[in-house]
């Protein structure tokens, strides 16, 4: 079989998983946010990581039913959290040719009805180069899907070409500033620089700002001091199983 026909049969077949990754409060300590992120685990071949297939499901346009099977179990998952009076806020990857969807936001809307889905336990995260193809586009997608009452983030925030001039036209609610600026957080001027001004002017937009790719606590306590609003990465906790996630948040109330 292709890796095309392989990935079609995952997605039929349920091999694909949602891990979650908390993007801890600043303020409260709390974990009530999470990522998910796909996972394939494949019959034979084992463990496939996201970047592996992610960009090929791209490339072929196999992503629309990826995305459609993420954004299904991670709204039916956090669906069970909110019923069971413990909500989790759930963040979902979007691609590219996402935004270029027009029938994505009835999609979302139908799912968060069947599962009945608070829109405000979920966010969805785009990236900078999904919006430059067709922004005109892409923005109905966006305001179509602001409107059904969901967050909406810029992922990998820096590493593309946009402005916030740019981004403040956008219906965003959450910048995520990528991992490439906060890696060398406590030692590299330069990267401090970028990370306050974005925090400040993120918030000046009323925006709130999370920093990814945390590894370790001295950048933690820069982050806070900074007035970052939250916190994704290895210093709190790695993707995990849904079960696994529920552990973890107990264990660090
Ligand atoms: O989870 P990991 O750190 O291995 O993710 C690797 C890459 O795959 C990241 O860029 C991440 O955004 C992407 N990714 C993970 N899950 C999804 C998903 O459900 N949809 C999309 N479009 N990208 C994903
Ligand atoms: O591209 P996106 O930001 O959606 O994907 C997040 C990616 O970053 C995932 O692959 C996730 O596993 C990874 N990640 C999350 N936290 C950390 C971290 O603290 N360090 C490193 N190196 N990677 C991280
Ligand atoms: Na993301
Ligand atoms: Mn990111």
């Amino acid at each position: 079989l292709s890796l095309l026909g392989d990935l079609q049969q995952a997605v039929e077949r349920n091999e694909l998983t949602l891990y979650y990754q908390p993007k801890v409060s600043l303020a409260d300590g709390r974990a009530d946010e999470a990522e998910a992120l796909v996972r394939w685990i494949h019959p034979d071949k084992g463990f496939i990581p996201p970047g592996e297939f992610i960009p090929f499901a791209e490339q072929t346009g196999y992503i629309r039913e990826v995305t459609r099977w993420v954004l299904a179990h991670a709204i039916a998952q956090a669906g069970q959290w909110v019923a069971a009076d413990h909500p989790i806020k759930i963040s979902v990857n979007l691609s590219t040719r996402d935004l270029l969807d027009p029938g994505l936001p009835d999609q979302v809307a139908a799912l968060l009805a069947q599962h009945a889905m608070p829109a405000q336990y979920l966010c969805l995260e785009i990236t900078e180069s999904g919006l430059m193809e067709d922004p005109g586009r892409a923005l109905d997608v966006l305001n179509r899907l602001r409107a059904l009452g969901l967050s909406l983030a810029i992922d990998d925030y820096g590493t593309g070409y946009s402005s916030l001039a740019y981004i403040r036209r956008l219906p965003v609610t959450e910048l995520k500033i990528d991992r490439a600026f906060v890696i060398e957080l406590a030692h590299n001027d330069g990267d401090a620089q970028i990370v306050q001004s974005t925090i400040d002017l993120g918030h000046r937009l009323g925006l709130k700002v999370v920093a990814e790719g945390v590894e370790d606590q001295p950048t933690v306590d820069i982050l806070a001091r900074m007035g970052c609003d939250r916190i994704q990465g290895y210093v709190f906790g790695k993707p995990m199983p849904a079960d696994a996630f529920v552990r973890w948040q107990q264990e660090h109330a």
